[in-house]
C-alpha cells in the first residue's frame, strides 16, 4: 500500500488549490444584524440594511493580507441569501439595502476581479427557513440556487458545503443527493474545488486554527463519505469557536503507513484549516476586543500552511458593511512579519557538499521558489543533504516543501547544524507535503543537513528554506491595576534588538524612548512598545495597559490566572468590563465566591456602592445567587446595606447585571459578596459542576 500511496498525486484544480495556500471566509448575512451565530430562519430581511457595504474594501483587506481567493457565505443556515434568488423571497431583494435592488454576491465577484483575486462561494445545505427542506423537492431548490450562482457570478474558483445540518422549519432533516450537487458543479464550473463536504478538500477537523503536525494527503477513500462527515462535523454553534469535533476527521493519523495498510483505495484529499480571526465566525460588537493578535495569527500560519494544510481565515465584515478597524491592524501586523521573515531565504546561495554528481545538478531547484522544479536523489534508505550556507549565518525556521506533482512521500526527516565541529539536531519532523514549517531555537552556523530518514520511494524536494523571524517584545506584568505606582519591564528575545516604547498613546520607533531600565507608571497609562533590529527588521507592535486605582482591595478567594481582571486592583480601577467576558477586564473565579472587600483609606461619606457581573452562560459564567453589599468603619462590624437573591436563568443568555446599592453614611470599609452557583442547571452541559462567578467594577460614589 505504501508504493501505491507514494504514486497517488492530486488533480490539477487540487494542486492549483493547494499553490494558494491563504484564502479567506467573509461571513457576513442576516446574523451579522441581529448579533448571533446560527440565525433561525425566521429573521425579518427589513433589518439587513448595511449602510456602508464596500466589497472593495472586503477584498482589498483579504488580498493584503495575502489571500489568494475570497469565500462569501451566499447563504448560511438561516436560508437568507446575499443574492436575489428567484427561488426564495427571503433574499436581500426583500430588504431595505439598495431599495431591495443590491446583490452582494455580485458586488464582492466583481471586486474579486477588479481585484485579481479569485472568488468562491458558500452556500449552506441546511437551511431552516426554506420550507421544501426535508423533502425530495428540496434538492432540487438547491439545484436550483447553486445554478444561479454557477451561472450569473463568472469564474468559482471553490465552492465550500457545510458539514452543519439539522432540522429546517418543519421539523425534517434532508437527505442530501450530494452526487447530483457535485455533478451539477462539474459541468458549470469545472475548475472549481469542491470543499468540505465535497470530493477535492478535505475539513481538517477542528476550527482552531491548528492542523496536524502529521498531515497526509493521502488518505483512504473511505474518509470522503459524505455522511460520516457530516455525522462528525459541527453540532452546534459555538460562539468561543471551541466546539468539539468527533469522528474520523478529527483522528491524529490519517494517512501513516498503518492507517492505510487496509485501505481498499487511496485518494489525494487535502486538508483545510477554517478558522476565524474572531470567536465568532460572524461580526459581533462585544467581540471587537477579542480580534486575534498578528502573534497568534503567525502562530496559526505555521501550524495550518506550515502542516501541509491551506488555512481559510474568516474575517467577518460589520453590521456596518465593512471590515473593521481592529481586524485589518491584526492582519496588516502579521502580513508584514510574513514578509520579514520570508524575505530573505539564508539558504539560498548554498552548495552542496555531497551526494552523487546526478543529484547535485539538480540542487539549485530547491532555492528557485519554484514548486514544480525538484531535487531527487537517487534511490537509498536514508537521504542526506548537506548544504554549506557560505558565511555564518542566524535563523530559527526550516522550509521543505515536495513536489506534489509526484506525490507526498517523506515520513521522517531531521535538520542538524554543525557547531564548534559537532552537528547537533535543530529540529525534525514527518510528513512534508506541499509545505512544511518549523521552528526552533536560533542557530548561528554555516553548515546544515537535512536527513531524510523514511519515505515512501524517493521523494521530490521542492524547496528548502531557513529564515530567521522577527524579534519579540514582551511586557511584565503584561497589564496590571495599582495604587501608587508599577514597575514594568521590557525584554525582547534578541540580543542585537533594541526595544523603544511610548506612553502618549503614538506609535514607537527610533525617535521614541530607548528602554534601558523597568519603567515606572505613576498614571493610567498604555504602554506602546518595539524591538527594532539593526537592519530595521521590527517586532510587532505590542501594547499594555496599567491602570491606577483608587482604592486598595483584598479578595478572599483568587481569581483564575486566565481572568486576573489585571489583578485585584482591576475591580477598582475605574475601567468596567464590557459584555465580553474574555476582554481582560473581568475577575473570573471558578466554584467560589466573590469576596473583595474595598479599603476607602479613610472614613468617606457614601451615596452608593455599584457592582457588575457578567453572564455569559455558554461559557459556564453565571450571575451569583446572592450578592451582598455591606460597609464599615473599622473593618471589624460591617452593616448589610444590601442583600440580593437571584434566580438562575433556565435558558442560554448573556447579560451584564448590574447591582446598586444607595445608602447614606460614612465608611471606610465596603465588603462584597456574589455567591457562586454550586451546580450548573440540568438544562446546561456542564449541569452539577461549579459555574464561574465574573465580577467588575465596584464603583463607590
Ligand atoms: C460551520 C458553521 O456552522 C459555522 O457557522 C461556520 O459557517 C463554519 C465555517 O462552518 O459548520
Amino acid at each position: 500500500m505504501t508504493r501505491i500511496a507514494a504514486g497517488v498525486t492530486p488533480s490539477a484544480r487540487q494542486l492549483s488549490w493547494q499553490e494558494m495556500e491563504l484564502t479567506t471566509f467573509l461571513h457576513f448575512s442576516m446574523n451579522t444584524f441581529y448579533d448571533q451565530e446560527w440565525g433561525h430562519g425566521t429573521e425579518s430581511p427589513a433589518r439587513f440594511n448595511p449602510s456602508k457595504l464596500d466589497a472593495e474594501q472586503w477584498v482589498r483587506v483579504c488580498r493584503e493580507a495575502g489571500s489568494k481567493c475570497v469565500i462569501i457565505t451566499c447563504k448560511h443556515h438561516d436560508g437568507f441569501c446575499l443574492w436575489p434568488s428567484r427561488y426564495t423571497d427571503h433574499s436581500v431583494a426583500a430588504s431595505p439595502w439598495k431599495n431591495g435592488k443590491g446583490d452582494v454576491v455580485k458586488e464582492v465577484s466583481q471586486a474579486c476581479r477588479h481585484q485579481g483575486v479569485k472568488f468562491g462561494i458558500y452556500l449552506s445545505p441546511w437551511d431552516r427557513h426554506e420550507k421544501t427542506y426535508g423533502t425530495e423537492q428540496y434538492n432540487q431548490h438547491f439545484r436550483d440556487q447553486l445554478t444561479e450562482l454557477l451561472t450569473n457570478y463568472g469564474d468559482i474558483s471553490e465552492v465550500w458545503f457545510d458539514g452543519a445540518c439539522g432540522e429546517g422549519p418543519n421539523g425534517k432533516k434532508q437527505v442530501y443527493d450530494w452526487e447530483s450537487y457535485y455533478s451539477l458543479i462539474r459541468k458549470m464550473q469545472p475548475n472549481a474545488v469542491i470543499a468540505v463536504m465535497g470530493p477535492d478538500v478535505r475539513w481538517v477537523g477542528t476550527e482552531s486554527g491548528y492542523g496536524r503536525e502529521t498531515e497526509w494527503s493521502v488518505v483512504p477513500y473511505t474518509l470522503a463519505n459524505q455522511d460520516a462527515i457530516a455525522a462528525g462535523s459541527q453540532q452546534q454553534a459555538a460562539r468561543d469557536g471551541c466546539f468539539v469535533p468527533a469522528g474520523d476527521m478529527t483522528g491524529q493519523d490519517l494517512g501513516s503507513r498503518e492507517a492505510i495498510q487496509e485501505a481498499k483505495n487511496l485518494i489525494w484529499y487535502p486538508s483545510e484549516v477554517d478558522v476565524s480571526i474572531r470567536p465568532g465566525w460572524f461580526w459581533h460588537g462585544s467581540e471587537n476586543s477579542r480580534v486575534k493578535s498578528p502573534g497568534k495569527l503567525l502562530d496559526i500560519y505555521f501550524s495550518s500552511v506550515g502542516r501541509n494544510s491551506l488555512l481559510l481565515i474568516n474575517i467577518p465584515p460589520d453590521s456596518s458593511g465593512l471590515i473593521s478597524e481592529n481586524d485589518i491592524n491584526s492582519l496588516q501586523e502579521w502580513r508584514l512579519a510574513l514578509n520579514s521573515i520570508f524575505r530573505n531565504n539564508l539558504a539560498a546561495h548554498a552548495k552542496a557538499t555531497s551526494g552523487t554528481s546526478r543529484e547535485l545538478s539538480s540542487i539549485p531547484n530547491l532555492f528557485d521558489g519554484n514548486d514544480s522544479s525538484s531535487w531527487q536523489a537517487a534511490a537509498s534508505n536514508e537521504l542526506r543533504l548537506e548544504l554549506d550556507l557560505g558565511e555564518n549565518s542566524t535563523f530559527d525556521v526550516l522550509l521543505l516543501q515536495e513536489n506534489i506533482r509526484q506525490g507526498q512521500r517523506i515520513e521522517k526527516f531531521r535538520l542538524q547544524a554543525l557547531v564548534h565541529d559537532q552537528w547537533i539536531p535543530l529540529t525534525e519532523g514527518t510528513s512534508v507535503g506541499y509545505k512544511r514549517l518549523l521552528r526552533f531555537a536560533p542557530v548561528t552556523c554555516s553548515m546544515v543537513r537535512l536527513i531524510i530518514e523514511q519515505s515512501r520511494g524517493v521523494p521530490a524536494l521542492s524547496e528548502f528554506g531557513l529564515y530567521l523571524q522577527p524579534p519579540v517584545v514582551t511586557a511584565s506584568p503584561s497589564t496590571a491595576a495599582f495604587t501608587d505606582s508599577v514597575k514594568v519591564s521590557l525584554a525582547s528575545n534578541s540580543a542585537e534588538a533594541s526595544v523603544y516604547y511610548t506612553t502618549d498613546g503614538s506609535v514607537p520607533g527610533l525617535q521614541s524612548r530607548k528602554y534601558t531600565e523597568a519603567v515606572e507608571i505613576r498614571e493610567s497609562t498604555r504602554l506602546k512598545f518595539v524591538a527594532l533590529l539593526p537592519g530595521g527588521e521590527r517586532s510587532f507592535y505590542g501594547e499594555s495597559s496599567y491602570n491606577k486605582a483608587k482604592y486598595g482591595v483584598i479578595l478572599k478567594n483568587a481569581p483564575s490566572k486566565e481572568f486576573e481582571g489585571g489583578g485585584p486592583l482591576g475591580l477598582v480601577d475605574g475601567v468596567e468590563g464590557s459584555l465580553d467576558f474574555g476582554d481582560g477586564k473581568w475577575t473570573g473565579i471558578n466554584g467560589k465566591d466573590l469576596d473583595a472587600t474595598v479599603d476607602l483609606g479613610k472614613l468617606t461619606e457614601i451615596h452608593s456602592v455599584t457592582l457588575a457581573f457578567n453572564e455569559t452562560t455558554a461559557s459556564w459564567i453565571f450571575r451569583p445567587t446572592e450578592v451582598i453589599i455591606e460597609l464599615s468603619e473599622d473593618g471589624k462590624t460591617y452593616i448589610p446595606v444590601k442583600d440580593t437573591r437571584f434566580t438562575t436563568p433556565s435558558h442560554e443568555n448573556a447579560e451584564r447585571l448590574v447591582i446598586t446599592a444607595v445608602t447614606r453614611g460614612k465608611a471606610r470599609f465596603v465588603h462584597v459578596i456574589g455567591k457562586h452557583l454550586d451546580a450548573l442547571p440540568d438544562w446546561h452541559a456542564g449541569k452539577g459542576l461549579p459555574a464561574w462567578v465574573f465580577a467588575d467594577e465596584i464603583r463607590v460614589e
